[in-house]
């Protein structure tokens, strides 16, 4: 009858409807260590946005924070055995991966932020991104965490003296261990995800990351002072799975690419909205801030780390970020 005859005709159209959009959206998962209010979580949305709109909704973001999926070095690896799609990261594990990285991590080689943006737009970034591509990773672009300061429960940190003898998470990254070594603190190396309670716990007195990660991953709750010493910029990059990029054409990578440029813009942008303004917030939140630091102290005191890298990888690429402004 009609309606038995209506009945099985929508549930074609439905049937057929479910189809049709398994076969269009190819959900694209991507993982970030912080929280869903973070820089990162800006870029993801901003990625995702430019993402469905260039590929008119042939792919969509599937956006996993907060370290769901594990820390930045796990799901490195995750990329390269495709059990995720995208990373937004720093490059805190990347040098582990593609050691010609390990060169943006030296301490104080950034002088602000207009530069190091400037150099990983340029020619040393695109180089760079060339050499993650020949590491079993796909390098989309470079993004931003953002210059990184070091907190703890102890005390005010004013000089490196103060910082001596303190036990604090670094992230597993040699030439961050090798700089804070030369101030005689003890670097701590961790995942990310483990901080908050490793401080929480007294398992280490301090760690250090840019003001977007101290307010928006709650460090603030765990540590009590605040010194900005700005001892090292922290760039992010936005990776894929190398099974994910050989599934695509060339006409779809160029929508990926496009997609993580707009997604690093808008991170860059928060940051620098986080730069003052998440400043005013962990100030009232009751963190003691130490502001007026003289860098040069700290800048002496790592100084020797650079040797170690430079016996390693020479100093051709460290001489061509130093002469790039
Ligand atoms: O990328 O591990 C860290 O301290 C990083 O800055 C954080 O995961 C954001």
């Amino acid at each position: 009858n009609a309606l038995n005859a209506a009945i099985a005709g929508a549930s074609t159209l439905a049937l057929a409807a479910v189809s049709f959009n398994a076969l269009a959206a190819q959900s694209i998962t991507v993982g970030h260590t912080t929280s869903d209010n973070s820089h990162y979580s800006v870029g993801v949305d901003a990625f995702k946005e430019k993402l469905e709109e260039l590929s008119g909704g042939e792919f969509t973001v599937e956006e996993h924070p907060s370290g769901a999926l594990g820390g930045e070095r796990d799901m490195i690896e995750g990329l390269q055995i495709g059990t995720l799609d995208a990373v937004v990261t720093s490059t805190g594990p990347l040098g582990n991966f593609v050691p010609e990285t390990y060169v943006l991590d030296l301490p104080f080689l950034f002088k602000d932020y207009a530069q190091a943006r400037c150099v990983l737009d340029g020619e040393v970034g695109q180089d760079l991104l060339a050499k993650v591509g020949e590491h079993e990773l796909v390098g989309l672009a470079w993004s931003e965490n953002g210059f990184r300061h070091m907190t703890n429960s102890q005390r005010e940190i004013n000089t490196p003296e103060d910082a001596a003898g303190l036990k604090v998470r670094t992230m597993e990254n040699e030439m961050h261990m090798a700089a804070f070594r030369e101030m005689d603190v003890h670097p701590t190396p961790m995942a990310f995800p483990e901080v908050f309670t490793a401080l929480q716990q007294g398992t280490v007195d301090g760690q250090e990351n840019p003001i977007p990660v101290i307010l928006t991953s709650n460090l603030w709750e765990v540590q009590d002072y605040l010194s900005l010493t700005g001892h090292v910029y922290s760039p992010a990059i936005m990776l894929a799975s190398p099974i994910l990029w050989e599934g695509l054409s060339e006409e779809e990578q160029g929508w990926f690419i496009e997609a993580a440029q707009a997604g690093a813009e808008a991170t860059r942008a928060e940051v620098s909205r986080l730069e003052t303004e998440g400043l005013a917030e962990l100030k009232e939140k009751g963190m003691t801030v130490v502001e007026d630091i003289d860098k040069s102290l700290f800048q002496n005191a790592v100084e020797p780390s650079y040797k170690g890298y430079t016996d390693q990888y020479g100093s051709e690429m460290l001489d061509r970020i130093r002469n790039s402004d």
